[in-house]
C-alpha cells in the first residue's frame, strides 16, 4: 500500500495535514523531466458483446420517459478509512444501461433521452474523465486519475469503441444536462448515487422552472424503480453471464470441498472456506458478489453468519452461502449444505431430505404464469407438512399456513426465493405487483433455497435436532414451460453429494 499523498481530496484541511506527509518535488526541470520520453502506443479497443444489448435496454427505458433527459451516475468512491477507499463498483443501473462493469468508473454519467428524429430511439452520451497528458501533475500526482498511480487510463475513443456509445469529457456535462431543461424537457436523475451529479440537477432543474429538492423525490424515484423492473426479465447476455457467474461458484465450491482438511485443522476454519473461495472468486471472476456465509455447526441457523471464525468440526455439517461475480457483475447465489467429514448421520440427513423435497416442490410447479409468491407458498406447504410429522408445530398445517399462523417461521424465516442478476437481490427495487404479485415469466432468474434451522437452544427441538441448519438453494432460469435449474451441476441429494465429496477429496 502506497502513500496516497498528493491532490486527493479538496478539503484544505486534510490537504494541510496531508502535505506534512508529502515529498513531491515542485520544480521545473523535475516537471519536465517526468513529461517527456514516453511511448505512447495504444492498443487496439475491441468492441465488447454486450454494445450489441445495451441499445434495446436504452430503447425500451426512454419509451417509458418521454421528453426526459435520463440521469445515471456510476457513483463516488467509498471511504473505508482516512485516506484508503474500498474498491469501486458502479451502481447496478448505470452498469445495465452503459454495459460497463468490474471497477469502470468512478464519477462518471449516462445521460440518456430519446431521440428528436426518432423519439423511439435512444440517444446516449457517456460521461468521464479521459486520460490527461504527461505534462499534466496530475500525471503524476494525482492519486485517483493520475496514471502514475492508478494505472493507464483509457481515451474518449477507445471506451467508445468498447461499449458503442458516443463518449464525451466529464467536464461539458453540466452544460449538456443544462441544454433545452424546461417545460418541454424534463430531467431526472437515479439518486442517492453520486451527490455532486444530483445536486447538479437539482440545481439545473431550479433554473428552469421544474421542481426540486423534496418536491421532485418521486419522479426522481420512478427512474430507479423502472430500472429494476426492466432488469426483471433478462437478455439473452444476461443470461450468458448468468451461466459464467454459475460455473465459477461451483469451482469455488469444489475448490472449498477439496480444502476442507485444512479448515478443519484450522482454529478459524470457516475462515479457510471463505478465503479459498474467494480466491476462486478474484481469479475466474471480479470477486464475491455478496460476502460468504461459511457456517459450521450451529452457526448454519444464524442467517447472515458472515463473521465466518468458527471451527469447522468432523461430525457436523456446513452451510455454505456463495457466488462468484463475473466482470460484468452478474453473480450466482447457491448455497450447499454439507457434511463435514462427507457422510450425513442419519438425523442430518432427515433434516436434509424435508429441504429437498421442499425445494423440489418449488422446482415442480415453477413456470410461466405462476405467481412469483406462490413459490415460496410451495415450499412452505412441504416445510410445514415435516413440522408437522416431527410434531414441532403447536397447531394444525392450515392454521400454521395461514397468514395469521405462520408458526413455521420460527425454523425457517427467510422467503424461498428472490431474483438474482447484477445484485444478489436483483430488482429490489420493482414494485410489489411487478414482483412478488407478478407472474413468472420467460428470462426471469431467481434463486429457490428452502431451508430449516434448528437453533441449538430451541427447547421445542428434539435434542438430537439442534444446532443444525440446512439450506439448499440452487439459481433457475425461467423457460418456455418450466425453468431451468442453472445450477443442476452442483449435486443436490445425499448420496450425490457423499459421492461428489469423496471424489474431490480423493
Ligand atoms: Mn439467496
Amino acid at each position: 500500500m502506497n502513500d496516497t499523498t498528493p491532490a486527493k481530496n479538496a478539503d484544505a484541511e486534510i490537504e494541510e495535514r496531508k502535505s506534512a506527509r508529502s515529498q513531491r518535488p515542485t520544480s521545473q526541470a523535475f516537471k519536465e523531466f517526468i513529461a517527456k520520453d514516453w511511448d505512447d502506443t495504444l492498443p487496439p479497443a475491441k468492441r465488447r458483446e454486450v454494445a450489441d444489448f445495451t441499445p434495446a435496454r436504452l430503447n425500451r427505458l426512454v419509451a417509458e420517459f418521454p421528453n426526459t433527459r435520463l440521469v445515471f451516475p456510476a457513483g463516488v468512491y467509498k471511504v473505508r478509512s482516512n485516506d484508503t477507499d474500498y474498491r469501486f463498483r458502479p451502481h447496478t443501473a448505470f452498469a445495465y444501461y452503459t454495459g460497463l462493469g468490474t471497477d469502470e468508473e468512478p464519477d462518471s454519467v449516462l445521460v440518456v433521452e430519446p431521440s428528436r428524429e426518432d423519439p423511439a430511439r435512444a440517444e446516449a452520451t457517456y460521461f468521464f474523465k479521459p486520460r490527461a497528458g504527461r505534462d499534466t501533475e496530475e500525471f503524476y500526482a494525482d492519486s485517483r486519475y493520475g496514471e502514475l498511480w492508478v494505472g493507464r487510463r483509457p481515451t474518449l475513443d477507445e471506451v467508445e469503441t468498447r461499449i458503442g456509445i458516443p463518449c464525451a469529457h466529464i467536464d461539458t456535462l453540466r452544460d449538456r444536462l443544462a441544454k433545452d431543461v424546461g417545460p418541454e424537457l424534463n430531467l431526472l436523475v437515479v439518486r442517492d448515487v453520486d451527490p455532486g451529479i444530483e445536486a447538479m440537477v437539482d440545481e439545473v432543474r431550479g433554473q428552469n422552472s421544474l421542481s426540486t429538492g423534496e418536491q421532485a423525490v418521486a419522479e426522481h424515484d420512478r427512474l430507479a424503480e423502472f430500472a429494476s423492473e426492466q432488469r426483471l426479465v433478462k437478455d439473452e447476455f444476461e443470461i450468458g453471464e448468468m451461466r459464467k457467474a454459475v460455473a465459477a461458484t461451483i469451482a469455488g465450491f469444489e475448490d472449498v470441498v477439496r480444502h476442507l482438511p485444512r479448515a478443519v485443522a484450522h482454529e478459524r476454519g470457516e475462515r479457510v472456506i471463505e478465503g479459498v473461495f474467494e480466491m476462486t472468486a478474484r481469479t475466474e471472476g471480479n470477486g464475491v458478489g455478496y460476502d460468504t456465509i461459511a457456517a459450521a455447526g450451529p452457526h448454519a441457523c444464524t442467517l447472515h453468519w458472515i463473521r465466518n471464525d468458527g471451527k469447522v468440526r468432523e461430525g457436523e455439517m456446513v452451510l455454505i452461502d456463495a457466488g462468484v461475480e463475473v466482470d460484468s457483475l452478474y453473480t450466482a447465489d447457491i448455497t450447499r449444505s454439507i457434511p463435514i467429514n462427507g457422510k450425513f448421520s442419519p438425523v442430518q440427513r432427515k433434516i436434509y431430505e424435508a429441504v429437498l423435497e421442499a425445494a423440489d416442490a418449488v422446482f415442480a410447479v415453477a413456470k410461466p404464469g405462476m405467481k412469483f409468491r406462490e413459490l415460496h407458498q410451495t415450499a412452505m406447504q412441504v416445510i410445514v407438512r415435516k413440522l408437522d410429522e416431527w410434531d414441532l408445530l403447536p397447531c394444525s398445517q392450515e392454521e400454521s399456513l395461514s397468514p395469521d399462523g405462520q408458526f413455521h417461521r420460527r425454523y425457517m424465516v427467510h422467503g424461498t426465493s428472490h431474483h438474482l442478476g447484477m445484485d444478489v437481490h436483483d430488482c429490489a427495487q420493482a414494485r410489489r405487483e411487478m414482483y412478488l404479485d407478478a407472474e413468472l415469466e420467460p428470462g426471469m432468474v431467481f434463486t429457490i433455497e428452502p431451508g430449516l434451522y434448528f437453533m441449538e437452544n430451541d427447547l421445542t427441538v428434539p435434542e438430537e435436532m439442534r444446532g443444525i441448519g440446512v439450506r439448499i438453494e440452487d439459481d433457475v432460469l425461467v423457460t418456455e414451460d418450466g425453468v431451468e435449474n442453472l445450477s443442476a451441476a452442483i449435486p443436490r441429494t445425499p448420496d450425490e453429494i457423499e459421492r461428489w465429496m469423496a471424489g474431490l477429496r480423493g
